[in-house]
């Protein structure tokens, strides 16, 4: 059935990427080593993740994603060009703090790595595509965990806000909207991934953990401030992870536990857009022995500095039951299964209605610009005998995705715009894999490495590219939703 289009003419569409997982070059431009460059692929990955203390240096016997990852430091025009063609109206990008400083608390910024980003941002012009830009993404500089201990050391908020401030500087005139840090709330469950913790000989982790969040929110409150200071039209968000959890059944204590588990990533949010923490903290924190500091000078902070826009990622949901420990109270989690949904090949819930239940719950929650800035589906793709490659599995994710998205937007929901997760393979944050694929554009590049690294466009190029052009009204419609 015809229909019209389902997105207003302003709405952003396109993809978003981290400098590490498609970059490489790690060594190039006086680029320094960040926390990435040392995550093995392979079965050490995991082991690294959760004891990062012994793994803090290269090894000649593992192998590291990051290192080369796509290449895109060599192929950033071929690579633009391909996105153009798609005629994306947004590219997220994350710029890698260890290009800008090498080591992290220098005083003065490297010119070559805001030259790589120039030429970046040139490029993406060129095709009228406009950049959002991560401050950070997974990527500290592996010097300020050496010497400082990441972000349990206060420091890190001065040594940020430099970095933040040349930014803000070069890139103001040309980036309208940035986020301060990648999936912020991951620090609860990922320490070293998003808190540069090595938190191998520390007792009580939660204690770290929250400390440990509150200088990143004190950080992006701070960069927020300078943001709106120097670049009075720029425009900064926060970034959740957010996979809203259900309660199992209509069990009120279910209910309870499925609303204490979306706390847990909420919480994060809370502090960004109300400027405050919020009071359920304060049972949990007393239960787990976390003890924070907190000065004035931060709340204040906090409070004055709240972000203009709240962007997330949505990959699946999760279904939780009072049987659970939550991870507000407890380390281990081990979800319900969902039986109204499906999996990826890797195990994730696809759940597309839970991506309105997401928006809508978002926005009722702050009343604020949403954003999504993540969606997609890591597969497995063939390449066909002709050389074509058929993701009709992530057409239809997307498309299914899209569809609810449209909904929400019925619905209410205040949205910016939409940039799918790579879209153009890349490694894997997770895993480190090569083959766990989320793109539109097949890279020639296996799990270790070996591959011609050409670019080859799937079947999901020329859908997007329609998607896009007709503002969503080749989406198919096939299913029901609730009016
Ligand atoms: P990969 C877990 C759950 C939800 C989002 O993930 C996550 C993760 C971490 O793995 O991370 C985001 O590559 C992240 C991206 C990442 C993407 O999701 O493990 O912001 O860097 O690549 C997909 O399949």
């Amino acid at each position: 059935m015809p229909h019209d289009a389902l997105f207003p003419d302003h709405f952003l569409f396109g993809g978003a990427l981290a400098g590490n997982q498609y970059e490489g070059g790690f060594d190039q431009g006086r680029k320094g080593l960040s926390i990435v460059d040392v995550e093995p692929a392979g079965p050490e990955r995991k082991e690294m993740l959760e004891h990062p203390k012994k793994y803090l240096q290269v090894r000649d016997d593992l192998y590291y994603p990051s290192h080369r990852a796509i290449e895109f430091y060599d192929h950033f025009k071929e690579d633009i060009r391909l996105f153009g063609e798609m005629h994306f109206s947004a590219l997220r990008i994350s710029i890698a703090w260890a290009r800008i400083f090498p080591n992290g608390d220098e005083t003065e910024p490297n010119e070559e790595g805001l030259k790589f980003y120039d030429q970046v941002f040139d490029e993406l012009e060129k095709y009228h595509i406009e950049p959002v830009v991560t401050i950070s993404h997974y990527e500290t500089p592996l010097g300020l965990v050496k010497m400082y201990g990441g972000w349990s050391n206060r420091k890190l908020i001065d040594f940020y806000l430099r970095y933040a401030e040349t930014l803000f500087k070069r890139y103001g005139n040309r980036v309208k909207y940035w986020m301060s840090f990648n999936e912020i709330n991951c620090i609860v469950t990922s320490p070293f991934i998003a808190g540069a913790l090595v938190l191998d000989d520390v007792p009580n982790k939660k204690q770290a953990i929250y400390q440990a969040s509150h200088y990143e929110l004190v950080a992006s409150a701070k960069a927020t401030k300078l943001l709106h200071e120097l670049v009075p039209n720029a425009e900064m968000g926060c970034m959740l992870a957010f996979s809203p959890f259900y309660a199992n059944t209509c069990k009120p204590e279910d209910q309870i536990a499925a609303l204490q588990q979306n706390r847990v990533t909420l919480f994060f949010g809370d502090v960004h857009a109300r400027g405050c923490y919020p009071s359920y903290m304060n049972r949990f924190f007393k239960a787990n022995g976390i003890e924070l500091e907190i000065t004035d000078e931060d709340r204040k902070v906090l409070r004055e500095n709240t972000v203009d826009y709240i962007s997330f990622s949505y990959y699946m949901s999760f279904t939780t039951d009072a049987d659970q420990r939550s991870l507000l109270a407890n380390e281990v989690f081990e979800p319900v299964k969902n039986p109204y949904v499906e999996a990826s090949d890797w195990g994730w819930p696809i759940d597309p209605v839970g991506l309105r239940y997401a928006l809508n719950l978002l926005y009722d929650r702050y009343q604020k610009p949403l954003f999504i800035v993540e969606n997609g589906l890591g597969a497995r793709d063939e390449i066909e005998p002709d050389g074509s490659i058929h993701d009709d599995y992530r057409i239809n994710y997307l498309n299914d995705h899209l569809v609810q998205v449209a909904e929400a937007i019925k619905d209410g929901v205040d949205l910016i715009g939409y940039t799918t997760w790579g879209p153009i393979d890349v490694v894997s944050a997770g895993t480190g894999e090569m083959e766990k694929r989320y793109g539109f554009i097949y890279v020639d590049r296996d799990n270790k490495g070996n591959g011609s690294l050409e670019r080859r466009k799937k079947k999901s190029f020329d859908w997007y590219r329609d998607v896009i052009d007709s503002k969503g009204a080749t989406l198919n419609l096939s299913k029901e939703t609730i009016k």
